[in-house]
């Protein structure tokens, strides 16, 4: 038998304990405390190039230059060279992203010493699967710039692609036109290098995952289907803003994009219309893996909301065949090949001709 001063000490002695326990959690916080125990009892993570690094914490620690170091520029590309793996060993997922203010395009550079003059890399020790060219459309926004190479190269490194970044740089102080940059962009790319996909790349726009491969299907794809300022939702059914895919043979079929969308809108909507007016359907990645940052900034100047897209959208059936890649013009004014990308200085006129 227990007497009643004993239950009162028990009673005592585990109130005691409790108290314990409750400030040693309180002190460092529950999460911090829960989090310590689980890494004690987790096998430290050593899985390096050789073996796929697919962790359920995606990208060793989200960071996408991880084990990137380990690609040597001995490895040389030559005749003979084996495919590389159908699934990269070097993707792993979700990404962390973050915008330090001072990153320099030297310090983007230095972290990427594979790439080579205009922006081209080729995995070291096996033969692409895929060669993919990257067009930029772009006018004074070097800072977004600089942030999207320092997330896009290692980006495509990962997923073992050839490639090659394009930057096209609309010269004066004209309004904006985003879809014809492209039309230059994909012309250009094509003239230097036999490109099995293209990627059509807004310049704030960052991947948070390496999983959303920059490579083509068979039909045009749109990647950009989950982005931060939509809620990591598509913002409509038909939407094909931001970031697409298509092989040339897509390209051409839809005849390119339109040339005359001057201004903020609804060119992205017209491309979407041409590709069903080609025959073709719109892909999409998953909701998981098609996801992106944009990089928070003010409307541009020269980039106006275009009061003109909801008349010229009404009508993309009847003038698709007739405006696009048959019909754009421009003067190319420079070509630099630039250690990160071939930046490309056109121009392209405006509404009225060059
Ligand atoms: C839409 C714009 C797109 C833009 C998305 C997301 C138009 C045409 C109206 C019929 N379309 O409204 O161009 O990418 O919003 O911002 O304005």
């Amino acid at each position: 038998m227990i007497s009643i001063q004993s239950k009162w000490r028990y009673l005592f002695m585990f109130l005691g304990i409790q108290l314990v326990v409750m400030a040693l959690l309180s002190r460092e916080g529950y999460q911090k405390r829960v989090t310590y125990f689980i890494r004690i009892f987790r096998k430290p993570d050593t899985t390096g190039v050789s073996g796929r690094n697919h962790t359920s914490a995606g990208v060793i620690g989200g960071d996408v230059y991880a084990n990137l170091s380990h690609l040597s520029k001995a490895l040389s590309h030559g005749d003979g060279m084996p495919y590389c793996p159908k699934t990269s060993p070097l993707t792993g997922g979700p990404i962390h992203i973050s915008f330090p203010s001072g990153l320099t395009i030297s310090e983007v550079q230095r972290k990427n010493p594979l790439v080579v003059r205009g922006g081209r890399y080729r995995p070291p020790g096996c033969e692409a699967r895929h060669r993919t060219a990257i067009v930029i459309p772009h006018r004074q926004r070097e800072h977004h710039l600089k942030f999207l190479l320092y997330y896009l190269h290692p980006f495509l490194q990962r997923q073992q692609l050839s490639y090659g970044i394009y930057v096209i740089h609309q010269a004066g102080n004209y309004t904006f036109n985003r879809a014809k940059l492209m039309n230059v962009g994909f012309r250009e790319a094509m003239r230097e290098e036999d490109w099995d996909c293209l990627f059509f790349h807004d310049v704030d726009l960052i991947p948070e995952d390496d999983r959303n491969l920059y490579t083509c299907d068979t039909n045009p794809k749109h990647a950009a289907i989950a982005m931060d300022k939509f809620g990591y939702k598509l913002p409509y059914k038909m939407y094909f803003g931001g970031v697409s895919a298509l092989t040339p043979l897509h390209y051409l079929k839809m005849n390119g994009f339109p040339n005359n969308y001057w201004g903020w809108g609804g060119e992205d909507d017209d491309i979407g219309v041409r590709v069903s007016l080609a025959g073709m359907y719109i892909t999409r990645p998953s909701l998981k893996v098609g996801r992106y940052k944009m990089i928070k900034h003010k409307l541009d100047k020269g980039n106006d909301v275009n009061p003109k897209r909801f008349s010229m959208l009404a009508k993309t059936r009847q003038t698709w065949k007739m405006d696009g890649m048959n019909t754009v013009e421009y003067e190319i004014i420079s070509r630099q090949y630039l250690p990160l990308y071939t930046n490309i200085t056109v121009n392209i006129g405006t509404e009225h001709g060059l």
